[in-house]
């Protein structure tokens, strides 16, 4: 017969592993990461069955959609931001993090930012825009994604309207115009295709070299890393996102990770996304300067995915399935948590 009191610490050890281990965020806490967070829009929050999810495993939470520059300043001089209110607000009353997205991207530009003629007009609009939304939410985020996708793959710089009217200087513009309206807040270059080696991860690491030298206010480098199902494009995740770290010096962080999966999808392909977010997770994990992970989104009834001309074809990116099953996905994201110190399997490819 067993001894009462081994017995019983046993049992209180069982339970507190089960405890730490309640959901993805305390999982990643207890790694000592800050958080795993989600991308949420209203409409998450109105769902019942998808808002208690985000409730209970996610401490930090993005705004998907409501901050973009087309949702809040759709006619120049007229701010709406109680979209991006009703997010920030939900997430503050259920003591997540926020991380505001984004304040400069070429994606949803409305139409009158897109006609600006000339260099001095764009700076002040910049300047205009980032002051009003940014002290709008001061003292309340933990950090903004200030420019999204500024590079083409190839390491080129992309032909915004930003970029065509001001070259370079918008970025400066932008991290200065942020920091002034927010001492504290991080401030975040954020960007795809930077999870493995190639001519824009270079790109990124240069700018981010460059600003730091002219003493321009960056704290960040967000890392989307929206990948493909066992498509060997991520050999040596770990090791690129720690020559990011490294080479910059700033904080990292896994920004906007899904897996999609060709259609239809099946249980093999659901085993390989299994294998991808433990792998994923298990890159920043393996990180030091990665404070952590944000997927972009809950459920595969919501993603992106579903509504783009370029993944067309692909579907199910996400941990939860359109019926809000947990998916095999979101077991490997708690065994990348979990292997904390293991160096991340290397993926075919
Ligand atoms: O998930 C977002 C989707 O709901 C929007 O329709 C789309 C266009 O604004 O943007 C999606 O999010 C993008 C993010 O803002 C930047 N990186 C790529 C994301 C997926 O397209």
């Amino acid at each position: 017969m067993p001894r009462p009191l081994p017995l019983l610490l046993v049992l209180i050890h069982l339970l507190l592993f089960a405890l730490v281990h309640a959901s993805l965020d305390s999982a990643i806490k207890l790694s000592g990461k800050l958080y795993f967070g989600t991308a949420l829009d209203p409409r998450h929050l109105s769902d019942t069955r998808c808002e208690p999810i985000a409730r209970r495993e996610f401490g930090s939470i993005t705004t998907e959609n409501t901050l973009k520059w087309g949702e809040t300043q759709r006619v120049r001089g007229n701010f709406t931001l109680e979209d991006a209110e009703t997010v920030v607000g939900w997430a503050m009353g259920a003591g997540k993090t926020v991380r505001g997205h984004a304040l400069v991207w070429h994606g949803g530009v409305p139409d009158w930012v897109e006609q600006i003629q000339t260099a001095e007009e764009m700076r002040s609009v910049l300047q205009a825009h980032i002051t009003t939304v940014v002290s709008r939410f001061r003292g309340r985020l933990y950090a903004w994604d200030v420019v999204n996708e500024v590079f083409n793959d190839d390491g080129s710089w992309r032909e915004s309207v930003f970029f065509r009217l001001l070259g370079a200087e918008y970025v400066r513009l932008a991290f200065r115009a942020a920091n002034a309206a927010d001492p504290e807040v991080k401030l975040y270059l954020n960007d795809y295709h930077i999870h493995h080696q190639g001519p824009k991860l270079d790109a990124v690491i240069r700018l981010a070299q460059d600003l730091r030298a002219e003493g321009v206010p960056i704290h960040g480098i967000g890392s989307q890393t929206h990948l493909v199902v066992a498509d060997g494009n991520t050999p040596g995740m770990a090791q690129s996102l720690q020559h990011l770290a490294t080479s910059t010096g700033l904080e990292i962080a896994l920004t906007e990770v899904d897996v999609r999966i060709p259609q239809p999808a099946n249980r093999r392909k659901l085993r390989e996304q299994h294998g991808d977010y433990e792998y994923t997770v298990a890159a920043c994990l393996a990180v030091p300067q990665c404070v952590g992970v944000t997927v972009w989104g809950i459920s595969d009834r919501y993603s992106w995915v579903d509504d783009s001309e370029e993944t067309r074809g692909y579907d199910a990116p996400l941990m939860w399935d359109v019926r809000y099953v947990k998916k095999l996905a979101y077991e490997g994201a708690m065994k990348g948590i979990e292997g904390r110190g293991r160096a991340p399997r290397r993926r075919r490819g």
